[in-house]
């Protein structure tokens, strides 16, 4: 029997008009097939099919105004009768994990064995120290007993205790300055130290050379010797052992390298055979092929560096979002899960940036257990100590600690295992908790007798602990982070770690090995230049098998291919599965959808009116109708989702959450109710446009992170769009990330009441610096549609490396049919939208642009009409566009003298055309004078230069003079000024619309 299909809850909409039915009578659907698409003056939304059967009658037509209960069809074989949305199925609200009665007391990464925990010392604060022993007696004797486990469990006991007793407990952020991991528990490296520590003098030697060398030809070029030699240990133990590299068995691991110790990363290449010594000759000097460019930038080595990291606090937040998006990837069935790793190496200095800590909360709540950080905690930044008076590992311990994260901390290499195992007093815990960062740089600066005296000096106990040591022995007392054992065992437990990501700070010395030219001293950042004496020192410290001619000469070393070195250090990246970094991609291209997916926006939309926000909005829902396109597409959204007219794809593709959805959302009766889903595809990213960035350049380089071509659509209110994360767009045109950014609400007169930060006159001239960046500003539907299928053909068919920007309004108005044969000059940037040519002998050419086309077009209207003026009007899609075309066929001209002069587009367009050129945009003038050089005509452009403010889109729009009144003054004024009409003319449309001629420029009011 059949059955009606009727409009479910839509919240408060009434009388919603019907734009699309999607279904004919005799079709086949199946349970939440879209049945029709409604459309209210703010978003529209597909209504789904409650059940599968075969559509009997359809009881709509297009245009017809529905609210919740009006029948839209009838269904054959249908269970439900009406479509009262069918609540989300949903985890048990407290589907709680499995408690297993475990022999770790709940203790989730159970550590083998635990140290003994030694009695601080007598001090005033301790006025029992016997009862004080005896607690930590028995802590010790459980610990001996039954196990760590067991240790920290009547701990926590004890400490919830406490609080229910109402003690005011220490804060417990951080833990003694000591390592995480306890010698007892260390997991041994599987490594010949031996070779791997030649090869790490190697390596160290021919990345200092490189810049040596460099800096010889020319001190303009600079480079950093400091950074790597510090960090030296951290990436060779990753290299050596654990980083995985992409290849056809496996998706590869991905290693965001320092930016600044990319000379290291080139120095390995050189062992392997990647690079050659010409090509290290050629560190920093790019502008001929074949050099090697001065820090990660994929862009100008596409085959090399995956991931721009050297401006600081990039890295960790688009490491972070990386993590993320393969998470989403697996969860969406995408790719498989090869537990595959991130790994984001990163100063300490650089972790001061908002953007380095502005994420990390996000990596615990979404227990990114495949994101280990390593940050290079050397104590110094570019001026100095990162903290002088504090200890920055403590620090980062206690905002990683915070948030969630597992905190590795490998401060001590193994020289003090014995030294800490024997001290009996705790006494050197203490020395090492009190001793602040600019000490600890001091230390190493000064030497073993300076160490005796301030470090172990200040206690008479920890001065006979060392007693027998001398002062070599005491300066030969290693930092974790250069010691394998320690690095390699932090780096295994990390691996292993599950449930939260890992930070390990590890703790090194800056311009390791450099002696008095750099080591630990505050002007070693910039160190690139080593005399003779330095070099055969450094040469000296670490065994470079060099003469001392070969030193002054500064050749590379590299021992022959059967030495046991390279073999050794071959078969370990082999075993890894290749060479690590390497940028390849073997993604399929997408097929872009066929024209007709868009036929409904290249007809007039009559009186009905939309913004082109809606009008994209629809374009997306109709994309996701295409089988290749459709899994592909990462809508991505901070929090704006409603404002743009989104909320339909909550529940249409759900919201990614790696948790699925452990509520019942407060609208669950409602079509459009907030549904968050494992495989949902939206990533709403809440309010941060610098984490949204970062997914959209994790999702524009799926392509060749994951083998995986997606396209990923970010929307956001235009002003917080370049203006905020313009750092990170100029990262996604070095990333080469292939995408829409999508800058709604745009313009400064369209968003009327917001008023001075929300209202963008110049995102568009931000775009236009990123090279590689595409932008329009489109006014009418059947535009942005054109723009929007060019972009996926050029970036996802034909895999050109390139990004769009495109601005979209919220002001809604009827859009036109397309006029004819545009199609070309909507993507070049320009097309004649209509002539009017009905009346005299004046002309002039006008140009509008998103928003303004349409006062343009009224203005040309009343010229007609009221002053006898002829107009031909142009759509400008994109001024961008237009110079670029401009400066290069300019260029061309002018290298070319002999050669026939080309015509750049504008050129071709209006030459032929009479009159002066009023041009006018929702931007600043800069925008539209982009293309004056390339016209011979007098060129006017008016625009929107000043502070926005809040007022009706009317008022603003006067204000900054680019209403129609304004144009049509403008026009005749400069018509007057091209003697082609009498000036009295201009005078009365002044008067007549009431134009202030003394209000001021509008960037001073
Ligand atoms: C956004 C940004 N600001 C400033 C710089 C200039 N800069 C380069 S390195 C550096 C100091 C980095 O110190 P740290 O992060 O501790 O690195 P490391 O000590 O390992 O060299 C500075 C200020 C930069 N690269 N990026
Ligand atoms: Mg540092």
């Amino acid at each position: 029997m059949a059955q009606n299909i009727s409009v479910p809850d839509i919240g408060d909409f009434k009388d919603v008009e019907v734009i699309e039915i999607l279904v004919k009578p005799g079709d086949k659907v199946n349970k939440n097939d879209p049945i029709v698409t409604i459309e209210s003056d703010k978003s529209s939304i597909e209504i789904p099919s409650p059940s599968s059967g075969e559509i009997k009658d359809l009881k709509i037509k297009i245009g017809d105004k529905v609210s919740e209960g009006s029948v839209l069809a009838t269904i054959e074989n249908g269970q439900a009768a009406s479509a009262p949305k069918e609540k989300p199925k949903k985890e048990p609200a407290e589907s709680k994990p499995v408690i297993e009665k475990s022999k770790t007391n709940g203790n989730l990464t159970p550590v083998k064995q635990v140290k003994k925990i030694f009695a601080e010392p007598a001090s005033k604060d301790d006025i029992d120290p016997i009862e004080t022993n005896e607690w930590i007696e028995s802590l010790n004797s459980v610990i001996d007993n039954d196990g760590a486990s067991r240790a920290s469990y009547l701990l926590n006991k004890v400490i919830d205790q406490a609080y229910k007793s109402g003690l005011v407990l220490p804060d417990t952020r951080t833990t003694p300055y000591i390592n995480t991991i306890p010698p007892e528990a260390e997991i041994k490296s599987p490594g010949d130290q031996n070779i791997e520590k030649k090869i790490r003098a190697y390596i160290r030697w021919n990345a200092a050379a490189m810049v040596v060398k460099a800096n010889k030809k020319s001190s303009e070029l600079g480079g950093h010797i400091g950074t790597f030699a510090s960090a030296a240990t951290l990436y060779d133990v990753g290299m050596n052992h654990f980083w995985r590299a992409k290849n056809n068995k496996f998706g590869g691991d991905l290693i965001y390298f320092q930016g600044h110790s990319a000379p290291g990363m080139y120095a390995r290449a050189f062992l392997e055979g990647r690079l050659s010594a010409k090509q290290l000759d050629g560190f920093r000097q790019e502008v001929n092929k074949g050099g090697l460019s001065s820090y990660p930038h994929p862009w100008l080595m596409p085959n090399f560096w995956q991931f721009p990291t050297v401006s600081m606090g990039l890295g960790p937040i688009m490491g972070i979002y990386q993590a993320r998006f393969l998470k989403y990837l697996i969860n969406r069935g995408l790719i498989k899960d090869e537990r595959r790793k991130i790994w984001v190496f990163l100063g300490d200095g650089e972790m001061d940036e908002p953007e380095s800590l502005g994420a990390i909360g996000l990596a615990a709540r979404e227990k990114l257990d495949n994101l280990i950080f390593v940050i290079n905690c050397n104590l110094q930044r570019l001026d100095g100590p990162v903290r002088g008076n504090g200890k920055i590992i403590q620090e980062l311990e206690g905002s990683f600690r915070g948030t969630g994260w597992n905190v590795i901390k490998v401060i001590w290499g193994s020289y003090w295992d014995q030294l800490l195992a024997k001290d009996k007093t705790g006494l050197l815990v203490k020395r090492m908790n009190e001793c602040v960062d600019g000490e600890y740089q001091a230390f190493k600066a000064k030497g073993g007798s300076y160490v005796r005296e301030k470090f172990f000096g200040k206690y008479p106990e920890l001065k006979e602990l060392i007693s027998s040591m001398t002062d070599k022995d005491i300066w030969k007392l290693n930092r974790g982070g250069h010691d394998p054992h320690k690095v390699y065992a932090a780096y295994h437990a990390a691996m292993q770690h599950k449930g939260s990501p890992t930070v390990i700070l590890a703790k090194t010395i800056k311009g390791y090995g450099m002696g008095k030219s750099g080591e630990s001293i505050n002007t070693t950042h910039s160190t690139k230049k080593l005399d003779e004496k330095d070099l055969l020192y450094y040469r000296d410290r670490f065994g470079v098998p060099l003469t001392d001619e070969q030193v002054k000469n500064i050749e590379y070393y590299k021992p022959s291919e059967n030495s046991e070195e390279i073999k050794y250090l071959k078969d370990k990246r082999l075993k890894l599965g290749g060479f690590i970094p390497e940028r390849s991609s073997f993604a399929k291209q997408i097929k872009a959808p066929s024209k007709d997916i868009f036929e409904t926006f290249m007809k007039s939309t009559g009186k009905k009116e939309m913004s082109t926000t809606m009008a994209l909005v629809r374009m997306l829902t109709s994309l996701l109708r295409d089988k290749n396109v459709s899994p592909r597409l990462v809508p991505i959204i901070p929090d704006e989702a409603r404002t743009f007219g989104m909320e339909g794809f909550f529940q249409k593709i759900g919201i990614y959450a790696h948790e699925g959805q452990k509520y019942e959302p407060v609208d669950s009766e409602q079509l459009s109710s907030y549904r968050e889903d494992i495989k949902g595809q939206v990533l709403e990213e809440g309010l941060t446009e610098a984490g949204a960035m970062s997914s959209w350049i994790a999702a524009g380089t799926s392509y060749t992170n994951h083998d995986l071509e997606m396209i990923p659509i970010y929307v956001f209110y235009s002003m917080f769009g370049f203006q905020r994360v313009g750092d990170l767009a100029w990262a996604a045109g070095d990333s080469q990330a292939r995408g829409f950014l999508i800058g709604a609400t745009a313009g400064k007169t369209t968003l009327a009441g917001e008023g001075l930060q929300h209202q963008d006159g110049h995102s568009h001239l931000l775009s236009s610096n990123i090279p590689n960046c595409v932008s329009y500003d489109p006014t009418f539907a059947y535009e942005m549609a054109i723009i929007l299928r060019d972009g996926i053909k050029r970036m996802h068919e034909k895999k050109e490396n390139i990004f769009y920007y495109i601005t979209a309004m919220n002001e809604n108005y009827s859009h036109p049919e397309k006029p004819k044969n545009c199609e070309n000059g909507i993507i070049k940037g320009m097309y004649l939208f209509r002539e009017n040519n009905n009346k005299g002998k004046i002309k002039v050419q006008l140009l509008g642009s998103g928003a303004i086309l349409r006062e343009i077009i009224s203005a040309a209207e009343i010229l007609s009409k009221e002053y006898g003026v002829d107009s031909d009007v142009w759509s400008v899609t994109s001024f961008n566009e237009l110079r670029k075309d401009g400066m290069e066929t300019e260029r061309w001209n002018l290298l070319n003298p002999n050669e026939k002069r080309k015509k750049s587009y504008v050129e071709k367009c209006l030459e032929k055309r009479d009159g002066p050129i009023i041009a006018a945009s929702d931007y600043t003038r800069s925008f539209s004078d982009q293309i004056r050089p390339y016209t011979d005509k007098k060129f006017y452009s008016l625009g929107t230069d000043g502070y926005g403010r809040s007022d009706t889109r009317k008022n603003l729009r006067k204000f900054f003079e680019v209403d129609k009144e304004h144009i049509v003054t403008y026009t005749l004024s400069a018509l007057a000024k091209e003697q082609l009409i009498a000036t009295k003319e201009a005078e009365k449309a002044i008067k007549k619309y009431k134009i202030d001629k003394r209000k001021s420029f509008p960037t001073k009011l």
